[in-house]
């Protein structure tokens, strides 16, 4: 691997990276406390520009992006008490609660026969009446209703609740959900894995090590999963680049982690946002760009790392695409279905959106599978979306 950003090419100005850049550019792997070092570095250029040459060196230009589904089958959850930053789930009879019977689920997921969408992403709250037969009879509706579209499922705390109430080990679990159609796993529900920060923000929560566990176990039984971090609200530099070593271990071990993404806390409408009396502030763009850069140089042995730019902004990501960021979540529909339902939803963008914001940023925009697979990619900027093939 070459990568051109060297201390001494006045790229960074902060003395603490010169070292750490002087390792990237021998293809040394990072220490933890190089990584504390990176996030607590105020060079955030400096910072960049090493991510940069990494990611180029790695994926050039491509920037890739998947067509897919949010899927949210129900909001009741057991620990809506103690996971106190998140804003979504409900306890069984409070107002707003839902969950979704197979038909909801079916008729949710129409919007797929686009042809288009590529990958249902589901998961939901630790809902004591959706257990492991809800999950499969939905996995082998989807399957058998839009056989094309792969599922990306739940997350290691909700395979591990439904292990619990079925009785059942985790392997078992993954194992009836794979027969059912499920084909990866998301990488939700991590946070960050200190027990301190454990204690403060979701106290009865799954563990880093049983996090690790699940996906430990779903990679032994050749199911891919990604993995993220929760940032932004009590942790320390530390405590996150403590977490990134746990998943840079596993990864060693297994390889099974397709991308990272790093999730910038949102401190509205949540109790532990009340809490810190921080709401409105949401991460700076300062803080969101240094996470997807120390991550791209940290984790080398995960080749994707993803921006969600549904949390961060559009213009953030963009942005994280000269910060070692290969690639860019969210929904991506066609601009007819788009207007046909006469909305503008924040939770989407238009093909047409996600190939202008790679663009402009002198990216090659590329649409990929949920493995990672190139479809199409787009070279020609000229090329309105209307003659491009059709992905069916
Ligand atoms: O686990 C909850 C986070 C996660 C808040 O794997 C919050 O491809 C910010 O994991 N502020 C779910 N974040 C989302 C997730 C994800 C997203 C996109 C792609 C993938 C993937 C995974 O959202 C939860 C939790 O960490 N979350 N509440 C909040 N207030
Ligand atoms: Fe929310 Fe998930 Fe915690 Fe349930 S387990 S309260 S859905 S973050």
């Amino acid at each position: 691997m070459v990568v051109r950003a060297t201390s001494r090419q006045g790229a960074i100005r902060d003395p603490a990276l010169f070292p750490i850049a002087d390792r990237v550019a021998a293809g040394e792997r990072l220490s933890t406390a190089d990584a504390v070092t990176l996030f607590n570095s105020a060079d955030l250029l400096g910072v960049g520009a090493l991510a940069d040459a990494v990611n180029r060196a790695r994926h050039g230009d491509v920037v890739t992006f998947a067509a897919n589904q949010h899927i949210n089958p129900t909001n009741v959850c057991i620990l809506r008490k103690t996971c106190v930053f998140c804003g979504y789930a409900r306890l069984p009879k409070e107002e707003g609660a839902y969950r979704y019977s197979l038909e909801q689920v079916l008729a949710e997921a129409e919007s797929a026969r686009d042809g288009l969408t590529r990958e249902f992403h589901i998961v939901g709250g630790l809902d004591m009446q959706a257990g492991l037969d809800y999950y499969t009879q939905m996995f082998r509706a989807l399957k058998r209703e839009f056989p094309q579209v792969h599922i990306k499922a739940l997350t290691a705390v909700e395979i591990a609740h439904l292990a619990r109430i079925e009785k059942m080990s985790w392997e078992d679990v993954l194992v009836a959900l794979r027969e059912a159609g499920l084909d990866t796993m998301p990488g939700g529900g991590a946070e960050t894995f200190s027990l301190a920060v454990r204690e403060q923000i979701a106290d009865r929560k799954l563990g880093g090590a049983d996090y690790i566990g699940v996906h430990r176990a779903a990679h032994a039984l050749g199911i891919r999963t990604n993995c993220t971090m929760l940032y932004g609200h009590v942790e320390t530099m530390e405590d996150r680049a403590a977490h990134l070593s746990m998943l840079r271990d596993l990864q060693d071990e297994t390889g099974g982690f397709l991308a990272y993404i790093p999730l910038a806390y949102h401190p509205d409408d949540n109790e532990l946002g009340r809490r810190l009396g921080i709401q409105g502030r949401a991460t700076t763009g300062y803080d969101d760009l240094r996470n997807l850069a120390v991550a791209r140089l940290f984790l080398d042995n995960i080749a994707h790392i993803k921006t969600h730019w549904i949390m961060v902004s559009p213009f953030l990501s963009q942005t994280a695409l000269h910060f070692g960021v290969n690639d860019m979540e969210g929904t991506v529909v066609r601009e007819k279905i788009y207007h046909a339902v006469g909305a503008t939803t924040p939770q989407a963008m238009t093909l047409d959106d996600i190939l202008k914001l790679i663009r402009e940023a002198g990216k090659v925009p590329a649409e990929r599978d949920s493995f990672y697979r190139i479809l199409r990619t787009f070279e020609d900027a000229a090329s309105p979306i209307s003659n491009l093939p059709s992905p069916t």
